[in-house]
């Protein structure tokens, strides 16, 4: 088989990638680990940049969104009970759209089985080869037979875990890391959310955020230390632990049920460097990771994205590689701001286990001077709705 792209992942990186693509006419294969079903049943993100909001209308994948999603003007962070609305509309003029991955990722799935570009699911050892030459190619393992794909260029748009990274030689690549000592224990209810906005929450118990995917479901997620396991949380437990982190008004309001999805992410700052090697790009999870504190892992994905579709599209349609050339270094830069600010975000919420009466001075302070100060208030609000792309 021959195809101008493979993209390795079928998450929101490689399926939108795929649709820009496709929609200037450039055929892409697309080669997923995991069946279908798995894909989607993966709860994530859920807070769309306005900039990820645009390229999805320019994808023409943006109907039920905007059906659906819903559009919020500010957000709440409280400190040890204490809360403060930041005001994005009034602050900075912009907002931001809750939508769930999992939603935007079925639009992208649904929007490309039309266009009948090719998708191949549980695709078993995928590997890519001579992509520092001219003639790029994968293999891959379907159904037991092995089949190869020659293409101009490669996408990794696989994940954390993915292939793509892996292959690079050790030599070429340059990683820096942050581990944090917690993760977030997520909950997926059916019942209102306890606000209408995100409450994002720091409690000497640990951080704690309300968030939701429509206004009769919700999403809830408390910090617990990285050595606790799913199984030791009952939905009891969860609840009581939720409800004493939040104010007692908050707390109050909150209405529980039975979780259908309960899960711990670890968290992690992480950013390879450069994101192209010959032929091979890398874009979104595959390239780097944010904490979820800032909700920027998937915008990241998307303004990779986006600036790896103009530079191929500008290859195909102009014969240039100007904009292959600047790719790496044009995407890095946005992504080094937002890992900026979910490190950030992430500093100031949480609790961590070796922050002296010092340390908790600061961050209680950082929470006053964000409360009192409209240049602080005004960075919060752009760096959440998103910096330009
Ligand atoms: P994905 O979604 O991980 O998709 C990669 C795909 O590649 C496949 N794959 C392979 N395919 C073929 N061969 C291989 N060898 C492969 N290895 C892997 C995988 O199966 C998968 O389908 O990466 P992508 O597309 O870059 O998208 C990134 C986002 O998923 C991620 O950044 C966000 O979910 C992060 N995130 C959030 N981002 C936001 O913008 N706003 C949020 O509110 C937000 N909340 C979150 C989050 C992530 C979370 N977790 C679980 C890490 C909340 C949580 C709890
Ligand atoms: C979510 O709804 O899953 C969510 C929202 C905001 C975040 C992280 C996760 O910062």
């Amino acid at each position: 088989m021959r195809t101008k792209v493979v993209i390795i992942g079928a998450g929101p990186a490689g399926l939108l990638l795929g649709r820009l693509l496709e929609n200037q006419g450039i055929e892409t294969v697309i080669l997923e680990r995991r069946s279908r079903d798995y894909v989607l049943g993966r709860i994530r993100a859920g807070v769309l940049e306005q900039g990820t909001v645009e390229l999805l209308e320019q994808a023409g994948v943006s109907g039920r969104m905007q059906a659906e999603g819903l559009i919020h003007d500010g957000v709440e962070l409280s400190f040890d009970g204490d809360a403060h609305r930041f005001d994005f509309r009034e602050l900075v003029g912009r907002t931001v759209m809750v939508y769930g991955q999992t939603e935007v990722t079925r639009d992208l799935m649904l929007a490309r089985d039309a266009s009948g570009a090719t998708t191949i699911y549980e695709a078993e050892n995928v590997a890519l080869h001579a992509f520092d030459g001219d003639k790029p190619r994968v293999t891959y393992l379907k159904d037991g037979t092995e089949h190869e794909i020659s293409c101009d260029f490669i996408a990794g748009c696989d994940g954390y875990h993915g292939v793509s990274r892996a292959s690079v030689p050790e030599n070429a690549l340059r990683t820096f890391e942050r581990v944090y000592p917690f993760g977030w224990l997520g909950i997926l209810v059916d019942r209102p959310p306890v606000a209408d906005e995100l409450i994002y929450a720091h409690h000497s118990r640990g951080f704690a955020l309300c968030s939701m995917r429509s206004p009769t479901r919700s999403r809830y997620y408390v910090q617990v230390s990285t050595d606790e396991k799913v199984e030791d949380w009952s939905d009891d437990r969860f609840w009581d632990e939720l409800r004493r982190r939040l104010n007692d008004e908050t707390a109050g309001r909150l209405l529980t049920g039975p979780s259908i999805e309960k899960s711990i992410a670890p968290l992690r700052s992480f950013v390879a460097e450069p994101l192209r090697f010959g032929r091979l790009f890398l874009a979104g999870d595959a390239a780097h990771i944010v904490p979820p504190t800032g909700a920027k892992g998937l915008n990241l994905a998307a303004s990779d994205v986006r600036y790896l579709a103009e530079a191929l599209i500008e290859y195909y349609e102009e014969r240039s590689s100007a904009g292959i050339d600047a790719y790496s270094a044009r995407a890095l830069t946005r992504v080094w701001k937002a890992e900026r600010f979910s490190w950030w975000m992430t500093s100031i919420l949480h609790t961590f286990p070796d922050t002296d009466a010092f340390g908790r001075r600061m961050q209680r302070t950082e929470f006053d001077y964000l409360v009192s100060s409209e240049a602080a208030s005004r960075s919060l609000a752009e760096n959440y709705t998103g910096l330009p792309f």
